[in-house]
């Protein structure tokens, strides 16, 4: 970092006259416009500042290849630019002002930082000669994000920005993906510097060596009873369908990591569900008995490995672990082979593999885990007018071939991927930290992505109105994504998590709300109440038809707290044993088992 004080004339943030042979004198401000559109960036999601006066005017002078988002609470807007970057691969940008908007803004770092995702924030700061008073709203970014984003840094000299936006871009988008966050000294943006921009760099990415490739088939043919987890971020359209290839061709039974459901055509037959929060139970018997783990793209982190219970430290149950960062491999799990790659080379790479001629040795195997999948796909009979896993089942009957859906956090999350496969066009997004408050905010960054495209949001009644206020923003930039609130007027998880540890005992859970249509109609757009199984298909279909957003809210059965549990089983579950009866003769002097 410079820390010498920008020079130069103060003048206000438009471009003067050319300097003699040399490049345009341009404010800091517009220069981080102009630095913006030369890496490609093409969305801004903000919630102004004063602390970033300048670059608004930077800006307003882009509109034309730069558009603005205007949005309403900067935990909504950095939410809108993360899902705009997960569907995108490539990052947008958002900008908050400094102190309070920057800590509103945090949790989209978090979520962009554990869900690998391309980020660009920048936050206003503090006039330079302030710095270390604890003047107005000052915060030293660099130790706030450092635990949250992949780096952090400030700029202080106007002349460097082409180059810090630049490698800005490069480190969110390179490796691991991930958010990088850029302060912008107050003083620097008025600046005028004559520098020429920088374009995006042309980087070869990492291939698979040949060797590990050899290793990957010598395992394969050794292996029985296999079982592939796909998961990750930064996969192309091209590099899903080459995966998909191979996986097909090999016959491999394909579990998903943790809100990662676009990555696999559900009705494919060797999908066999998803592991993560929530996963079925018997699948997760089933990786536990797997005899060759083949995880590709995705981390081995506490979600998809169960608390990490599903894999043993080291020895035991090969891993092949494929990811694009070498530190990430061998992390917790020592791998038998790890391999260090683009994903959608090493996809590219294997699909080209000969198609086996003979029947897979697992074939049986992986019939067994798609029999297990479509078990718990099947619809049981839940108590109650309104039977959420068949309204997802006539959801997944009225979704657009290539319809976008968000997702908060919350136990109405593991509905959908229970009771709806996803076929190859359409896309699931999700927080993987358990974010709430991001469907709604992500389904309007998706919207603005693709406009065209059909977008449901899943939240429940708490997330909801964590940051449900943002549909503001949609209307604002007239796009209409659907959202469905799951109302079991509770703080669903957590009252779970307490029925389990305190039966009874409820504290803090239980919620008041509002009625979720007359929100939305407040707002000019469409609402509906669903309380039973037969008027969600309907509800659904007008909503689609009024083309403005719009909130269908789902009356649950609040006993039923999970699609595999009611507060009942819990409770029964939770209950202290019944004491056996006492032994007559010789008690045993052994200790009780724990
Ligand atoms: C921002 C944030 N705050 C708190 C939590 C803790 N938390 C996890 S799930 C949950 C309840 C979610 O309630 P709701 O959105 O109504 O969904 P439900 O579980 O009832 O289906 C809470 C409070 C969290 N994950 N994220
Ligand atoms: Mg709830």
């Amino acid at each position: 970092m410079s820390t010498t004080k920008a020079s130069g004339p103060k003048l206000g943030s438009r471009p003067v006259a050319a300097r003699p042979g040399g490049a345009v004198l341009r404010s800091g401000g517009r220069l981080i416009a102009d630095s913006l559109v030369a890496q490609g960036i093409d969305h801004v999601f903000a919630v102004p500042g004063e602390s970033y006066l300048d670059v608004l005017d930077g800006l307003f002078a882009v509109r034309q290849q730069l558009k603005l988002v205007t949005c309403r609470f900067e935990a909504g807007s950095v939410n809108m630019a993360e899902a705009y970057g997960k569907l995108n691969g490539r990052p947008a940008a958002a900008f908050v002002t400094r102190g309070p908007g920057a800590c509103h803004g945090a949790i989209g770092v978090h979520v962009a930082f554990q869900d690998s995702t391309p980020l660009l924030l920048f936050v206003g700061q503090i006039p330079f000669e302030e710095t270390d008073r604890e003047t107005f709203q000052e915060v030293d970014y660099r130790r706030m994000f450092q635990p949250l984003a992949k780096w952090v840094t400030q700029i202080d000299d106007a002349a460097r920005i082409p180059e810090i936006i630049a490698h800005a871009c490069d480190v969110a988008t390179s490796g691991r993906p991930g958010p990088v966050v850029i302060a912008l000294s107050e003083e620097m943006q008025k600046t005028l510097v004559g520098v020429p921009d920088v374009g995006p760099a042309s980087v070869s990415v990492p291939h698979p060596d040949p060797a590990s490739l050899a290793r990957l088939r010598a395992l394969l043919g050794e292996a029985k009873r296999p079982l592939a987890i796909l998961g990750g971020s930064c996969w192309t359209p091209a590099g899903r369908a080459a995966i998909r290839d191979f996986l097909v061709a090999h016959e491999l039974p394909v579990a998903v990591g943790f809100r990662r459901q676009s990555l696999y055509d559900g009705t494919l037959e060797n999908y066999v569900g998803d592991l993560g929060v929530g996963s079925d139970p018997a699948l997760v018997a089933h990786a536990r008995e797997a005899d060759l783990i083949l995880a590709i793209g995705t981390r081995l982190g506490e979600p998809v490995s169960q608390g990490y219970t599903l894999f043993p430290r080291s020895g035991g149950v090969p891993i092949v672990h494929v990811y694009p960062d070498a530190a990430e491999i061998g992390r917790v799990f020592r791998p038998a082979l790890g391999i260090a790659t683009d994903l959608n080379v090493f996809a590219a790479a294997v699909a080209k593999w000969p198609k086996p001629g003979h029947r897979a040795v697992w074939r049986d195997w992986t019939r067994e885990l798609r029999a297990t999948r479509m078990a718990a796909y099947a619809i049981p009979d839940y108590a109650g007018p309104l039977n959420v896993a068949q309204a997802m089942r006539d959801l997944e009957g009225l979704l657009e071939a290539d319809a976008i859906m968000t997702c908060d956090a919350g136990n109405f999350a593991t509905w959908p991927p229970r009771f709806m496969n996803l076929r190859d066009r359409q896309c699931f997004i999700g927080p993987t930290n358990g974010a709430m408050g991001y469907a709604v905010p992500a389904a309007i960054g998706a919207k603005i992505a693709f406009p065209h495209r059909q977008v449901v949001g899943f939240v429940g009644d708490g997330g909801f109105l964590m940051t449900g206020q943002e549909l503001a923003t949609a209307f604002h930039h007239g796009v209409a994504p659907i959202i469905l609130v799951f109302n079991n007027q509770m703080y669903g998880t957590i009252r779970m998590y307490q029925e389990r540890a305190f039966p009874g005992r409820v504290s803090g859970t239980a919620l008041t709300n509002p009625d979720f249509a007359k929100f939305i109609e407040a707002f000019g757009g469409h609402g509906e109440v669903v309380a039973s199984t037969a008027a969600f298909a309907p509800a659904f279909r007008r909503a689609v038809a009024s083309g403005r957003p719009a909130v269908i809210e789902l009356r649950t059965n609040p006993e039923q707290i999970t699609n595999r549990a009611t507060i009942a089983d819990l409770r029964a579950a939770a209950a202290p044993k019944p004491a056996k009866p006492a032994a007559t003769k010789r008690p045993s002097r052994k200790p009780a088992k724990r």
